[in-house]
C-alpha cells in the first residue's frame, strides 16, 4: 500500500522530486490512479488550504505547493486521458477560471478528465474576460462553456459572463457549467448557470448528460 500520509507531506512540502517519485511508486503498485489523485494529491493540497487559512502557511509556500502538485497531476495525466485519441469526440467543452482568479488546480483536473471521456477540450487558461470566453465558444463551435473562480470575490463574474452570452444569439445552444470551492448548486441557480459541478468527475458526468440529451 503507497504511503500516502508520506506523499501528502511531500506535497505539503512543495518538493515536486518526491511527489513525483510517490505518484510514480504508487502506479507501479497498479493502484487506481483516481485512489493516487484523491488520497494522494488532493487530500495534501486539502491540509496546504486548511493551513493558508490560518495563515500557517503563506502565498509563497502554497504556490511551491502547488507546484508540487501539478508534477504529481502531471504524471497522472496520460492515464487519465488515456483513450481518447481513437475515438471522435463527443463534444467540445471550453474551460477558463474567470477574470480576476489565478487558481487552475482544479480546473486542469476538470480538463483532464474531460479529455479522458472523450471530450475535445480548449482550456482558455486564468484571469479570462468574458470576451475569451465568447471568442472560444465561437471558434471552437463549443457545446459547453465551464467556468472555474476560487475566490469570493471573482464568483460574481460568472454571472458577468452568462449575462453576456444572452446577448449572443448564435451561442444560444452553448450550455454554461460553473465549478470552483466557494460556489454551489444555488448559487447556480440564482446566476442562470445550466450546471454546476462540485468535483471533476461530477462535473464530466454532468457533461455527458448534455452531450445525450443534444
Ligand atoms: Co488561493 N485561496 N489565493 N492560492 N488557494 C484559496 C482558494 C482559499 C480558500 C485559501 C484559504 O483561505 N483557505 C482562499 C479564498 C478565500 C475566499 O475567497 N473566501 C484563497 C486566497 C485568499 C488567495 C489569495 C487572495 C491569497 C493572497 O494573495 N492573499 C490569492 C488570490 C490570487 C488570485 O487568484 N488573484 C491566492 C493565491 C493562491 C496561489 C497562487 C498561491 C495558489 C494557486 C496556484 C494555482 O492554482 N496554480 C493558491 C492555492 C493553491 C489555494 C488553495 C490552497 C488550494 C486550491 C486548489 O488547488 N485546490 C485554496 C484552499 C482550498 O481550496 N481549500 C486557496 C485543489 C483543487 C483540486 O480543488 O480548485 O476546489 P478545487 O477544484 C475542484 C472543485 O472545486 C471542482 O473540481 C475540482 C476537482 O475536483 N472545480 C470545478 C473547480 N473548478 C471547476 C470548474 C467546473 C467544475 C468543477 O466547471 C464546470
Amino acid at each position: 500500500m503507497p504511503d500516502y500520509a508520506q506523499l501528502n507531506q511531500f506535497l505539503y512540502e512543495g518538493n515536486a522530486k518526491e511527489v513525483e517519485r510517490l505518484v510514480r511508486e504508487a502506479l507501479a503498485e497498479n493502484r487506481p490512479v483516481d485512489e493516487v489523485l484523491n488520497d494522494g494529491l488532493i487530500a495534501g493540497m486539502a491540509v496546504v488550504g486548511e493551513d493558508f487559512k490560518y495563515s500557517t502557511l503563506y502565498v509563497p509556500e502554497v504556490l511551491v505547493a502547488a507546484r508540487a502538485m501539478k508534477a504529481g497531476m502531471a504524471i497522472l495525466k496520460p492515464l487519465l486521458v488515456a483513450d481518447a485519441a481513437n475515438h471522435p469526440p463527443r463534444g467540445t467543452l471550453i474551460m477558463g477560471t474567470v477574470k480576476g482568479d489565478l487558481h487552475d488546480i482544479g480546473k486542469n483536473l476538470v480538463c483532464m478528465m474531460a479529455e479522458g471521456a472523450g471530450f475535445k477540450v480548449v482550456d482558455i487558461g486564468v484571469d479570462q474576460p468574458t470576451e475569451s470566453f465568447i471568442a472560444a465558444a465561437r471558434t471552437h463551435q463549443a457545446h459547453i462553456v465551464g467556468m472555474s473562480a476560487l475566490l469570493t470575490t471573482t464568483m460574481p463574474y460568472m454571472k458577468v459572463v452568462i449575462d453576456a452570452f444572452q446577448n449572443e444569439p448564435d451561442l444560444a445552444h452553448v450550455k454554461l457549467v460553473i465549478g470552483g470551492a466557494p460556489v454551489n448548486r444555488m448559487f447556480a441557480d440564482e446566476i442562470g448557470a445550466d450546471g454546476y459541478g462540485p468535483d471533476a468527475p461530477s462535473s464530466v458526468e454532468m457533461f455527458q448528460r448534455f452531450m445525450a440529451a443534444q
